[in-house]
């Protein structure tokens, strides 16, 4: 631990990491997945609540309504690899879920998934956002989760971030790897954030037909309404208000919601650097993202 109290990143085999998501290695390893589990991965920060919210809402919203009054959303869909002292570990949370399908959150990057997901061939979601708005919002949830490193100032947290010195190791690397896994492996749906905020209905319909869901336009429309940013931001159940180790006071955890707040934090020279890196980084990609829509 920092002399804050905040946790130290460590290399963990090859990968960035914090005591919090590898304490638990063995169980979350072999963790026993299920045929019909669905896993949501995402680079921290990418829209993984977001997501989790619609899963949540598109399985068990007109069965279960007061599951999404009652649980917090991290209840819900638990976080597999997280192993924080006052929060119930993930693999735990996962295990005692008694919903079919049960729906997974990782931030693992793919070599790191467990191979029991692959056995069962199990689908799933991957989320990817721009790097500069992931960045950006990683850098505000750093400053206020106690739990995550120390960012810094912006300056040397943008610095860290090209480097791969942030928790679940380097961006490029992370939505590169799942990319790379969709060619082959076909039970990935890959979706992008910037795709959900400009047409969020057209991505659920996405969603659907992956998941082989048959719902009407109207429930995908109430869906759509529960899921919107503000209303998000107001739920208890979807903003992690209840959860102890995050400084609201600091930066809320529904924060903005946009593509394009990069533009509020990087200055010309500092977006000029990370562009050129960014092209060396991902020059072997097909991979294309939007920084404004
Ligand atoms: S985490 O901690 O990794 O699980 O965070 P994650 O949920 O992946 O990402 C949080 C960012 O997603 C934004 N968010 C949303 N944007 C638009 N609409 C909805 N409904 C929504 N829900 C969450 C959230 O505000 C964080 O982004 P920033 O840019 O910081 O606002």
């Amino acid at each position: 631990m920092e002399p804050e109290g905040r946790p130290k990143l460590f290399d963990f085999q090859g990968v960035s990491m914090i005591n919090y998501f590898t304490d638990n290695w063995e169980k979350v390893q072999d963790f026993r997945a299920r045929p019909d589990d669905i896993l949501i991965a995402t680079y921290p920060k990418a829209g993984t609540t977001w997501v989790s919210c619609i899963l949540d809402l598109l399985y068990f919203g007109k069965d279960m309504p007061e599951r999404q009054t009652t649980l917090p959303i991290y209840e819900r869909v638990p976080f597999l690899e997280i192993a924080v002292p006052q929060i119930d570990k993930g693999t735990e949370l996962a295990d005692q879920l008694s919903t079919s399908p049960r729906l997974i959150k990782t931030h693992l990057p793919v070599q790191l998934i467990p191979k029991g997901f692959w056995e069962q061939n199990c689908r799933m979601v991957y989320v990817a956002r721009n790097a500069k708005d992931n960045a950006v919002s990683y850098f505000h949830f750093d400053r206020m989760n106690m739990v995550q490193p120390e960012p810094g100032d912006w300056n040397s947290y943008i610095e860290k971030f090209m480097e791969g010195k942030t928790v679940f190791g380097p961006w490029y690397d992370h939505v590169t790897g799942w990319w790379e896994k969709k060619q082959t492996y076909s039970n990935i749906l890959y979706m992008f954030y910037e795709d959900l905020i400009e047409d969020t209905g057209r991505e659920m319909e996405r969603l659907c037909s992956f998941l082989g869901l048959s719902t009407t336009a109207e429930e995908r429309e109430s869906i759509r309404g529960g899921v919107q940013f503000d209303a998000m931001k107001a739920n208890p159940m979807a903003n992690y208000s209840t959860i102890p180790v995050m400084d609201f006071k600091i930066s809320p955890f529904m924060r903005k919601g946009k593509v394009g707040d990069w533009k509020n934090h990087f200055t010309v020279a500092q977006n000029e650097k990370f562009d050129e890196h960014y092209k060396q980084r991902m020059k072997n990609s097909s991979l294309a993202f939007r920084t404004e829509i």
